[in-house]
């Protein structure tokens, strides 16, 4: 057997895509739910475009989603039938702090996410939170300036001392900021930040980097003392950069490529700035706002694990390579790939770059991995009942757990875990579609919203439980 005994399958999910229930409970507005489908959406969630509030313009997905905050019973089901260990979830920061600065609190909110993490437990599976998948509370936007402001790491804290102790027992695994690199790619939704006109938006970024570096490790160390068997992870959105060619100028340029995403797991996991982000900082003539205290902080508390996302690697081009065709549809900037197919919305499907990333994060870090995220993105066609033959999902994820267990079994990575991108269908992140589908589970809804919310196994669904069965052995294509 290649995968350990205890590995961890299961599958992933974030609060404002799947829950809808956006003003119910008690909870408050978040950036995640002000984000429209359509146009708009990119300039919104990379803070170029100021957008706090809905408008009857724009259709707003979050705001019902698929409703998991009605029928996560129903959902949670499904996921015991396949077999699910963990079941990966995020807190939405707004119903557990609406407003983000108050002093208590809410209790709906708490009891919410108790009671998935209860019904979690009815089928033996282990909850693994991020605290925070892209979402903040309106008002600290509004009234602090997202994470650009330092009371944020305040407010988090406060935020994860009421999580840890109300949820000690119940949960162990915990992200503290879901692909924290994503700060620097789409602003709004990594961090809350909106630009303003002239504005240096790098120092920004990395102000706002800096402050939920400081939050992370902060998280871990209150993890800790809380309960010793908690373990924490940082969260990266993965994938390797491969340079366009052997011209030194291409490997030069992803390799600078590749350093600007790791530059906060480096912080995460070896507890200080590398050097070459300090010269870069230097050159750029920008100063992080570092406290007395601040690297004494990060030295101290490291995560236990690295967790991260693959769902394609990236293409570096150095300038002197024009003409370079480049991949649509991305938040992460690539050239295509001519040794690539690509999913429907451009995305290029590489396994055996699933493999290269899991061995750079092990060579790089020497810490237990979770894969947290992979999956393909695709357009299904169900039938008149809702079923799915989805066949180019299991193709695309047997591909790439078959790359993740030669990274464990010939390589020796040291992996804990696995789960699937949107194990039932939800929004899309990046366009904010429900076209683009992830799951093993089908549900009936359109991208304007119209549909039953019915939830239908698709043939994935089988293929997935008998992996998970067989711990990573079979991923034989089931009969019909
Ligand atoms: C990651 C996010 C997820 C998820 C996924 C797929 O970046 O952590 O929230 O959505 O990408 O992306 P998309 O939804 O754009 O297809």
């Amino acid at each position: 057997m290649s995968f350990r005994e205890d590995f961890l399958w299961g599958g992933a999910t974030a609060a404002n895509q799947c829950e809808g229930g956006y003003n119910e409970g008690g909870r408050g507005l978040a950036n995640v739910d002000v984000v429209p489908l359509g146009k708009d959406r990119f300039p919104i969630i990379t803070g170029q475009m100021k957008h706090l509030d809905f408008d009857d313009k724009h259709f707003y997905p979050a705001k019902e989603a698929i409703d998991m905050y009605h029928r996560f019973k129903e959902d949670i089901k499904l996921f015991g039938e396949m077999g699910f260990k963990t079941y990966r979830l995020s807190i939405a920061w707004s119903r557990i702090f609406p407003k983000g600065d108050e002093a208590e609190p809410n209790e709906e909110g708490l009891q919410f996410y108790e009671d998935i993490f209860n019904e979690c437990h009815k089928y033996g599976i282990e909850p693994l939170v991020t605290i925070t998948h892209f979402d903040c509370p309106m008002h600290l936007i509004k009234e602090y300036g997202g994470w650009k402001n330092r009371k944020l790491v305040g407010f988090y804290e406060k935020l994860v001392r009421v999580l840890f102790t109300r949820y000690k027992g119940l949960v162990r695994y915990w992200l503290t900021f879901n692909e924290i690199n994503m700060i620097l790619h789409a602003p709004f939704m990594g961090a809350g930040l909106v630009f303003e006109e002239g504005e240096d938006q790098d120092s920004a970024k990395y102000t706002a980097a800096h402050h939920e570096l400081i939050a992370s490790a902060l998280a871990t160390k209150i993890a800790h003392e809380i309960d010793p068997e908690n373990m924490v992870g940082c969260m990266m959105a993965g994938a390797a950069y491969y340079p366009y060619s052997c011209r030194p100028t291409d490997v030069w340029e992803a390799l600078e490529a590749q350093r600007e995403e790791y530059y906060l797991i480096d912080v995460q996991v070896r507890g200080e700035y590398p050097n070459y982000f300090k010269k870069q900082l230097e050159r750029k003539g920008i100063k992080l706002p570092i406290l007395t205290g601040d690297e004494e902080i990060l030295k101290a508390h490291t995560v236990d694990f690295v967790s991260f996302s693959y769902y394609s690697t990236r293409v570096s081009v150095s300038a002197e390579n024009d003409e370079v065709e480049f991949t649509g549809g991305n938040i992460f900037d690539s050239a295509k790939n001519p040794y690539l197919e690509s999913s429907e919305w451009g995305w290029q499907i590489d396994p055996l770059g699933f493999r290269i990333t899991l061995n750079n994060l092990y060579d790089r870090y020497q810490k237990p991995l979770f894969v947290v995220e992979n999956g393909l993105g695709a357009v299904d066609t169900p039938d008149e009942n809702g079923y799915v033959v989805d066949d180019y999902r299991i193709d695309y994820m047997a591909s790439h757990i078959a790359a993740m267990k030669d990274a464990v079994e010939i390589d020796g990575v040291d992996l804990l875990g696995y789960t699937s991108w949107g194990c039932i269908d939800l929004v899309s992140a990046g366009t904010g579609e429900m076209k683009k589908r992830y799951g093993f589970i089908y549900v009936d809804r359109n991208n304007e919203g119209n549909g039953t919310l019915k939830r239908t196994p698709k043939k994935s669904f089988n293929w997935y439980k008998q992996v998970i069965a067989s711990n990573g052995e079979n991923l034989e294509m089931p009969a019909e």
